[in-house]
């Protein structure tokens, strides 16, 4: 997979890419990742990439300009399809079912928006899939980038190096995780359940799915009726 990054801060992103799971993965070429900076796309000696909204009112508002040429630029320098992503919390929310269904795309272009706001003729103009992170407002695109870059690296063949490892996760089967332990047996008095140690794979895989089953319902009920799992 090739991600484009279209970004005013591209240096938000640099030791994120290298660190942990998408670092390995960039490493082994699981996926590469460009980040393009809109300012390099600015036509005036300052170098401005926002200018204050039409109508009036606070803020400052993302040009067309900086972002179709710095989109026209990502696009050009490589043979097929992209798909486009706009980050804005006016998209629609990010699920592992959306992340699963990106994961199979070769190529990613992601805009981030801006604080204010981008011109409207951006989200006109680009025919993009508008996606969300969540009911929060983010001062800009850029965390929602690492969020979705981070969800679909991991589920890239090969990133996890343990191919169960995803399959496994949150969500994957619309279930919570269930609890997980580690060395040692006894922590302050706190023990490892009797099962884990029990070497019968059986009764583990049971007490699990038990356990995974009883944590969605008391935490999230509503992952347990089929709702927000999808959409
Ligand atoms: Cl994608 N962008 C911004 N600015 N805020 C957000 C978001 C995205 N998703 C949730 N909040």
């Amino acid at each position: 997979m090739h991600v484009d990054v279209l970004t005013l801060f591209p240096e938000l992103f640099a030791t994120y890419l290298e660190t942990s799971i998408v670092g390995r993965a960039r490493e082994a070429d699981i996926v590469t990742v460009d980040c393009v900076s809109y300012r390099d796309f600015a036509q005036d000696k300052h170098r401005s990439v926002d200018d204050r909204p039409f109508g009036g009112g606070p803020g400052m508002v993302l040009m067309c300009h900086p972002v179709f040429d710095a989109l026209h630029h990502v696009e050009s320098r490589r043979e097929g399809e992209p798909t486009r992503i706009l980050l804005t919390p006016q998209g629609q929310r990010l699920t592992q079912a959306v992340v699963t269904e990106l994961s199979a795309r070769p190529w990613l272009v992601v805009l981030c928006g801006h604080y204010e706001g981008f011109d409207e003729r951006i989200r006109t103009g680009i025919d993009a899939r508008e996606i969300s992170i969540g009911d929060y407002v983010l001062s800009g695109g850029e965390p929602a980038a690492m969020v979705m870059i981070d969800a679909l690296v991991r589920l890239l063949p090969g990133a996890l190096g343990h191919e169960r490892s995803a399959a496994e996760d949150s969500f994957t089967d619309g279930l919570l995780e269930y609890p997980q332990y580690t060395r040692p047996r006894a922590y302050r008095g706190m023990e490892v359940p009797d099962v884990l140690l029990s070497g019968d794979h059986g009764k583990i895989e049971a007490w699990r799915r038990e356990q995974a089953i009883a944590r969605t319902k008391h935490r999230r009920p509503d992952l347990l009726n089929g709702v927000g799992s999808s959409t």
